[in-house]
């Protein structure tokens, strides 16, 4: 048996024999062993038809088969030697198997430091009662160990399963809090949010960027004449309006009833006043109509003022200086962009903070036109 062949198929094979017993609930007797060993490596015809007869017909593998067995094909002239071969066999590939599982499993300390001491309890036994007791109690607390760890993997697993899914809700949850439902812009909580985490960062690394706060024009007029449902319908288009100009580049919100927020990162209040009059522009060049039923609904304007970030800002500093340039934009006639620089007074010098309306104002060059 064994002796005849060399080393690493003797591993090979006994590991095999081993599990085969173990799959068979055979104990681990060396005798028994030697008996699949032989199975294993199909040295013995005979040998191998009988387990393969007894596995086909679904048969127990009781004490008295393998009892059997043992005595068919090695009862006779099986000698002491042979048997202590196959004790050491055993020895060697269980102490093999406990440093490969130690190694490669991750146990709690508990369990380690068991199979610890039966890798040391191994080494020191002496006969074979001894072995097969260690061996019995091995047994059962790698299954113990593997039953365990299953057991923790299916947690895990399920754990994880779960919390995915919780994530996804509450991500769900939070988008619809987020999101208006009319526009499917981002609502004033979004943007307060938002624009906070833009001047932390301008605190923190002077990451510069600008607002545009946009009004419709006459809005309320608007409504008394076509009813709220087509306002409705014209704060709808806005939305599309405006994530179509800003091609998602910017951060855009309905901050409120007809007014709307744009933050443009990067960006300086001159290129972000551009942006914004290039939105004005798009809808000024467009005439309203109600497709679903032809209604002509005319021209809708906007008003919009722009302001950015400076040293000391607040969320409410930032914002009046935008409602300011907004609000000198509805006075210079509506359908119209002003920027906080507009508010200078003439001459140069500080810009003014006090109500639009008290402002002298300087005119820009495009005012002028
Ligand atoms: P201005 O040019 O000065 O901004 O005039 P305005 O009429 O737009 O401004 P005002 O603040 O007087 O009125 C705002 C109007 O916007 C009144 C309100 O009916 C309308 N509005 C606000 N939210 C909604 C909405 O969700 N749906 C509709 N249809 N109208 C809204
Ligand atoms: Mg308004
Ligand atoms: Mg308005």
């Amino acid at each position: 048996m064994s002796r005849r062949i060399d080393k690493d198929t003797v591993t090979l094979v006994a590991k095999k024999a081993l599990l085969l017993m173990s799959q068979h609930a055979i104990p681990l007797y060396p005798e028994n062993y030697l008996v699949w060993f032989d199975y294993v490596i199909g040295v013995n015809k005979d040998l191998e038809e009988d387990i393969n007869r007894l596995i086909q017909d679904g048969k127990n593998f009781s004490e008295e088969i393998n009892g059997d067995l043992y005595k068919r094909y090695f009862g006779k002239g099986t000698r002491f030697k042979q048997l202590e071969d196959a004790e050491q066999e055993i020895r060697k590939i269980l102490q093999d198997a406990l440093a490969e599982i130690l190694y490669t499993q991750e146990f709690t300390s508990d369990y380690r430091e068991k199979l610890n001491g039966f890798t040391q309890e191994l080494q020191d036994a002496t006969d074979l009662n001894e072995i097969r007791h260690i061996v019995s109690h091995l047994l059962l607390a790698t299954v113990d160990v593997i039953k365990a760890g299953e057991q923790i993997k299916e947690r895990l697993a399920e754990t994880t399963h779960k919390s995915e899914e919780l994530q996804k809700e509450l991500e769900k949850a939070q988008q619809e809090i987020l999101i208006d439902p009319l526009t499917a812009l981002y609502n004033r909580k979004a943007f307060d949010r938002k624009i906070m985490t833009y001047i932390k960062a301008f605190e923190l690394e002077k990451k510069i960027f600008s607002l545009v706060m946009i009004d419709i024009d006459f809005f309320k007029q608007f409504n008394d004449e076509h009813g709220h449902l087509l306002g409705d319908q014209v704060l709808k288009y806005m939305g599309s309006l405006l994530t179509k100009e800003l091609k998602g580049k910017d951060f855009v919100a309905r901050y409120g009833g007809e007014e709307f927020a744009i933050l443009l990162a990067g960006t300086s209040a001159e290129h972000t006043f551009i942006v914004a009059d290039n939105i004005r522009k798009s809808l000024d060049g467009v005439q309203l109509k109600y497709v679903k039923t032809g209604r002509v609904l005319g021209k809708i304007t906007i008003s919009a003022g722009v302001a950015a970030i400076q040293p000391g800002d607040t969320l409410e500093s930032l914002i009046k200086r935008a409602d300011d340039a907004l609000y000198l934009a509805k006075k210079c006639g509506r359908n119209n962009v002003k920027s906080e620089r507009d508010m200078m007074p003439l001459g140069g010098g500080e810009p003014v903070r006090v109500s639009p309306s008290q402002v002298e104002f300087r005119k820009r060059q495009d005012q002028e036109k």
